[in-house]
């Protein structure tokens, strides 16, 4: 048996151990790789190191919103390569969904914005979807809301032609999914809902056996979400299940905590294994079959800085200096 193996399997004790326990899973772009979605900062195949070969002022800049007032376009590009509904979860998704089927699951925080979440079948009730989604839009200057479609039939048109942005008909501001961009404010539910959380899992000493927290596919790089892991309370059990040691498992490590460095995949079929919830696993992934997977991920990624590339950005022509690039891609950065 490898170690990691041997990790999973302290996992399933803990779970089987304490059959009132829940989870509360912390996840990021690493859970949905597999799905064909590029990640951030993976090498090579992220899309940061992609994006780093076009004439952005920043890599970042396509998530930042004051670059966005100046030129939405390149953000458009990617909104049409990224947008939910072409994906299908992965087993690390279907996992979720289990452990809230048999009444195992606390809460989900999640950075991604791709619904993977909700589209496997998990109530909303249980996810905080801390970078916001696509679900809906609003216009960044009076703040108006807009259905999902708003935005979403603008991305039909033909990129190559005369372009219509989706303005406000209040104001004419423009209008964007309700993603955070760097220079936004997270959901006030995020701040609220982890509060409560935490006080639950702070409440009393008995609650050691009744919840574990598990962190996955997440470089534990932008705050405040980067930060969760640190504030659990040393009683409660942590695991991380990621390709590489990041965050506080790395900078403060905690005697009890459990890694799994790899895969979220293979390490969500070796717990469902493990648990001996594989049959169920079987079916979900049964269930979603039908629906076409598209593209691999590091072919996604090329398609979309091809179609950038098309765009010949170029940082003066838009009005953002390189300095002031590369001071707002620290902005994430622990401060
Ligand atoms: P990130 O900074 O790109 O880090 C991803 C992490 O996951 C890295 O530590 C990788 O080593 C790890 N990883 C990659 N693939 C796997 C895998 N198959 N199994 C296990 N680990 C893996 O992404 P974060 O989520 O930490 O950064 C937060 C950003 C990314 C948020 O603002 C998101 O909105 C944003 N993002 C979201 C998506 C999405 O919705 N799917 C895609 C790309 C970026």
């Amino acid at each position: 048996m490898t170690a990691d193996h041997k990790t999973i399997k302290a996992i399933a004790h803990f779970i089987n151990d304490n059959p009132r326990s829940k989870i509360i899973f912390m996840v990021g772009a690493g859970i949905s790789t597999s799905c064909g979605i590029p990640d951030f900062r993976s090498p090579k195949t992220g899309l940061y190191h992609n994006l780093s070969k076009l004439d952005l002022p920043f890599a970042e800049a396509v998530f930042d919103v004051e670059f966005f007032e100046e030129n939405p376009k390149p953000f458009y590009t990617l909104a049409k390569e990224l947008y939910p509904g072409k994906f299908k979860p992965s087993s690390f998704h279907y996992m979720m969904r289990i452990f809230q089927d048999k009444g195992r699951l606390q809460r989900i925080y999640t950075q991604n914005i791709d619904t993977l979440e909700r589209i496997a079948g998990i109530d909303e009730k249980y996810i905080i979807e801390a970078h916001g989604s696509f679900a809906g839009n609003h216009c960044i200057k009076c703040k108006k809301e807009f259905p999902m479609e708003f935005f979403r039939s603008k991305l039909d048109q033909d990129f190559e032609d005369k372009f219509e942005f989706a303005r406000c008909n209040k104001c004419k501001g423009l209008v964007k999914p309700n993603i955070v961009f760097f220079g936004e404010d997270l959901p006030l539910s995020f701040f609220e809902t982890w509060d409560d959380d935490l006080l639950e899992l702070d409440s009393s000493k008995e609650k050691k056996q009744e919840y574990m927290v598990i962190v996955a596919g997440t470089s534990l790089t932008v705050y405040p979400f980067a930060s969760l892991p640190s504030e659990v309370p040393k009683i409660i059990q942590r695991a991380l299940l990621n390709r590489e040691i990041v965050g506080d498992f790395d900078e403060a490590p905690r005697m009890n905590d459990i890694v799994f460095e790899g895969p979220s995949d293979e390490a969500a079929e070796l717990l469902m294994n493990e648990l001996g919830w594989m049959t169920e696993l079987k079916e979900l992934k049964k269930e979603f079959k039908e629906r076409k997977k598209y593209q691999d991920s590091e072919e996604n990624v090329e398609n979309l800085v091809e179609q950038l590339d098309k765009l010949e950005l170029n940082a003066v022509k838009i009005g953002v200096t390189i300095e002031e690039g590369i001071k707002k891609s620290t902005f994430e950065k622990k401060k």
